[in-house]
């Protein structure tokens, strides 16, 4: 059943500045709450791709020359757009996505800082004047935009994170070519009949609906294709990496499986707050969730139990009618069976069930991919909870005896993505801060990312950074002019 939200944008592509029928193979899209059939994608064809990518290149080459102050302009526009527009975008997310409709919201406008954050960035990029080795000289490093970007992006947040790319690539002249997930396309298409309002020129940005392993692999070899910048899983981002045909800029944010120590000298109900949202929102279907916590022992029974109780009184429901709710659906069937699969293999091998552990009762519940968020303790580094990535509703907790010995649990995975850690005592803070190898670092608190420092992870975690001015730099070359002019 399609909606009317949808359907304008049901078997859609976004070529040429506007929406355009797409010609390719169907593939239906469904409410992860209901299990209904809500609208199609028309997967991209070869000729769609050449196209995107050609008008692209003819864009780039205007729109790499539009003044900085131009390009602020129209993406303050954006910006203003899609958070006229919020309610309604997030009407679409919450349909293909199942988060609840406040949350979905607050994506949105998330977005929408994120356009004017990267319009502020805009004008304050410049280059450098170097010192020479000899007297009249001067070398200048001036930046310039990458070019053609392909960007590839995963589910648990449809808007944001192509946000992050979109807003970064048209801030430095780039122009950019959009693979959302094939899950959750409707709202890739939102945003960009948001883009065509704003007034970039056309071609500038493009959608590609369909399957990563066709389209997005596509812009992966494609020889026009600048730079990808790819968020999604370390499996994907490894082999994209493998089969990049030629050399081309990467950007990789990938997995996690992010840790949180907390200490006998942690504000408790801090921490299990912390742990709550962290753990569990978004139905735990963020890169940077917590899967796993240390917990001082002369605290761990205190800590669990709250955690428990925590948990248990968060409300589960469809994101479309309870717009309120704690979480809503997952997002599709493949995470659920991986939560339960890291459940059922925990509680195997000794793993004590402290909340969740099954779907929700009820009719409402009964057709969508619904889960209680879970928690277990007394889990070991032999259980999948704590050495790989669940990305689902499941958090499992250890006690630990020192410090050193936490910090060396929470540093055992091949990833460094995010990491957290509730202490109030100094040396605590400084030896967490500098000892954990993540690329964020949070303590005392769980958002671990803010629009204006850079995120990025490390080891298996990616290459490269999104957010702050760092971000912005990731779609530029730099250049080095060395000019004789005999002044000495
Ligand atoms: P993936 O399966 O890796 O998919 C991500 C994107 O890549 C999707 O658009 C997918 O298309 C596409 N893709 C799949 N195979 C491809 C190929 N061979 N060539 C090019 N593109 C291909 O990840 P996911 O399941 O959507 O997302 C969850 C993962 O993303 C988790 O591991 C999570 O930690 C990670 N993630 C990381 C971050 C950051 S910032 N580090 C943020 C969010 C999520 P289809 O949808 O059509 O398969």
């Amino acid at each position: 059943m399609s909606d009317d939200a949808i359907s304008p944008l049901s078997g859609m592509l976004f070529l040429g500045g506007e929406l355009t029928p797409g010609a390719g193979e169907r593939i239906t899209v469904e409410n992860p709450a209901t299990g209904e059939a809500i609208g199609e994608i028309a997967q991209a064809t070869p000729t769609d791709i050449d196209r995107a990518v050609s008008e692209a290149r003819t864009a780039f080459r205007e729109w790499s020359r539009v003044t900085p102050h131009a390009r602020a302009k129209a993406l303050h526009r954006l910006g203003e757009l899609i958070a006229a527009d919020a309610d309604g975008m997030a009407r679409i997310m919450t349909l293909e996505q199942g988060k609840p409709l406040n949350e979905a919201r607050g994506e949105i406008l998330k977005l929408a800082e994120a356009c004017h954050f990267y319009a502020e960035e805009a004008v304050r990029v410049h280059g450098e004047i170097v010192p020479n080795d000899k007297p009249g000289f001067q070398s200048l490093v001036v930046r310039e935009p990458i070019g053609v970007v392909g960007a590839i992006t995963p589910w648990n947040y449809p808007a944001e994170l192509i946000g992050w790319k979109l807003c970064a690539s048209l801030a430095a002249g780039c122009t950019i070519v959009i693979k959302p997930a094939e899950i959750t396309p409707f709202t890739a298409l939102a945003i960009a009949r948001k883009v065509s309002d704003a007034g970039f020129p056309e071609g500038a940005v493009s959608v590609l609906t369909g399957k990563g392993s066709i389209v997005g692999q596509a812009l992966v070899e494609h020889p026009d294709v600048d730079k990808i910048a790819f968020t999604g899983s370390s499996a994907v981002g490894l082999h994209i990496q493998q089969t990049c045909p030629r050399i081309k800029r990467l950007s990789l944010e990938l997995g996690g499986n992010c840790p949180m120590i907390v200490t006998a000298t942690a504000d408790l109900d801090m921490a299990v707050a912390g742990a709550t949202r962290r753990g569990f929102r978004n139905m735990g279907q963020i890169c940077i969730a917590i899967n796993r916590i240390y917990v001082e022992r002369s605290i761990y029974e205190n800590f669990i139990a709250a955690l428990a109780k925590s948990a248990d009184a968060l409300v589960v429901g469809n994101g479309i009618e309870a717009p309120d709710a704690d979480v809503g659906a997952m997002a599709s069937a493949e995470p659920l069976t991986k939560t339960r699969e890291h459940l059922a293999d925990a509680l195997d091998k000794g793993a004590r069930l402290l909340a969740g552990g099954a779907a929700p009762e009820g009719e409402a519940f009964a057709r969508g991919h619904f889960f209680r968020p879970t928690a277990v303790a007394d889990c070991t580094h032999e259980m999948k909870v704590m050495i790989e990535e669940t990305f689902g509703p499941l958090v499992g907790i250890a006690p630990f005896d020192t410090l050193d010995e936490a910090i060396a649990l929470a540093n055992d995975t091949p990833y460094g993505l995010a990491s957290y850690a509730y202490t109030r005592d100094l040396f605590e803070v400084q030896k967490i801060s500098a000892e954990l190898d993540y690329g964020n670092v949070a303590i005392n608190n769980v958002d671990a990312g803010i629009m204006n420092a850079p995120y990025g992870g490390r080891k298996q975690s990616g290459v490269g950074y999104e957010h702050g001015r760092e971000g912005l730099l990731e779609y530029f070359n730099f250049k080095h002019v060395r000019l004789f002019h005999g002044v000495s």
